[in-house]
């Protein structure tokens, strides 16, 4: 999604480009131009790109306007969305018609985004309508940076890169990347700076890889639902849920933490009483390093109907960064594997 693709994309591109032709639809074409609304020419456009096998569509380097649009396949062949410039999103939430998203891509095979462009979802003046902060039952407002940026569902194979997010911290519920019901997902080299969770991942969610990802702000990367004040580190939240859900074969590695309230978490009674029937198991966290902002630096808050299972702490060196004193580590129906260095010690607290 960015500038500067891997190596192995642009060899994988240089291979697709010595065998087809690339078809180019500008958007220029289609009366796109800057500082106007592009919505009806970028629909044109993506119409007639999807038409095509092997074709691109191209906004280039200035500022646009774009309403709500679905940007929708199947498309004939391979296509790629080359955003240079800037998509401004409407301001007013009116404009989206009761709509929960602003730009969508929809059952496209071989899609790639890309061209290092902005998409700038104009947030600041819809955070205040949201209330999900004290409300459950809450209007969801649309997905981009009023809400949630990127919501990943029901994807296979995609790879992002160098995707940056910023929302300010005390924007609501502007997690970052949300991944749910979606398997071989990679997110690499990515920035993210927002209210809520970086990288958050829902339900049905498979194999999901993150690596060189910077997290900002809030809270780090989560596995669960929707959370919202507290500020973690790498957090597994579970709520009650019929049917019960389980969440497995999760592994946090070299990760850096600076300055986090709870920089490692496992809180299975989560939401909203303790009557948890969600399984955690096989679960690693190797090699956490950096500041806390509280002692409690590690909480493994397990429920005791179901016991977390094969949880593994391996080299945890985790400082209180406050003065006198130093962290400690919470365990609660949990008998974690603990190897290399453990900076709080081990389960100093156990309930
Ligand atoms: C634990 O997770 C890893 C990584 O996904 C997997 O390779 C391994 O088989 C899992 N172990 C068990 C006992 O399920
Ligand atoms: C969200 O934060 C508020 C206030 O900080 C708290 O009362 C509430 O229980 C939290 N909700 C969840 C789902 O964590």
């Amino acid at each position: 999604m960015g500038k500067n693709l891997s190596f192995v994309t642009i060899s994988l591109l240089l291979l697709l480009a010595s065998t087809r032709v690339e078809q180019v639809f500008d958007v220029k074409s289609y009366r796109g131009q800057p500082n106007t609304d592009i919505t009806q020419a970028l629909s044109k456009a993506w119409k007639a790109a999807c038409a095509v096998a092997g074709s691109k569509v191209v906004i280039s380097a200035r500022t646009y306007k774009l309403g709500v649009v679905t940007l929708l396949g199947p498309c004939k062949g391979a296509i790629e969305f080359n955003l240079q410039g800037t998509l401004q999103a409407p301001s007013d939430l009116a404009s989206f018609n009761g709509k929960d998203f602003w730009v969508s891509f929809e059952r496209i095979d071989s899609l790639t985004v890309s061209g290092g462009g902005v998409f700038d979802g104009k947030g600041q003046t819809a955070w205040q309508k949201n209330n999900c902060d004290q409300k459950y039952n809450c209007k969801l407002l649309p997905i981009d940076n009023k809400f949630f940026h990127i919501n990943i569902m029901g994807c296979k194979n995609l790879q992002m890169q160098h995707v940056t997010i910023t929302a300010p911290r005390d924007s609501p519920n502007t997690n970052g990347i949300h991944i749910g019901r979606s398997s071989k997902i990679t997110v690499s080299n990515a920035k993210i700076g927002t209210g809520v969770d970086c990288i958050s991942i829902g339900d049905g969610a498979q194999d999901v890889t993150s690596n060189q990802v910077t997290c900002g702000l809030v809270h780090g990367i989560s596995v669960g639902s929707l959370g919202n004040s507290t500020k973690n580190g790498v957090r597994i939240k579970t709520w009650s849920s019929l049917p019960p859900g389980s969440a497995s074969d999760m592994h946090f590695k070299n990760i850096i933490i600076n300055n986090v309230a709870n920089p490692i978490l496992i809180d299975q009674g989560y939401y909203p009483n303790n009557q948890c029937s969600n399984k955690i198991s096989n679960v690693s966290f190797k090699n956490i390093r950096g500041t806390s902002s509280t002692k409690e630096a590690v909480k493994l808050i397990c429920s005791k109907s179901v016991p977390c299972q094969q949880v593994a702490v391996t080299d945890i060196d985790l400082v209180y960064k406050g003065a006198g004193g130093s962290t400690t580590s919470t365990c609660v129906n949990i008998k974690p594997t603990v190897s290399g260095k453990q900076n709080p010690p081990a389960c100093t607290i156990k309930q």
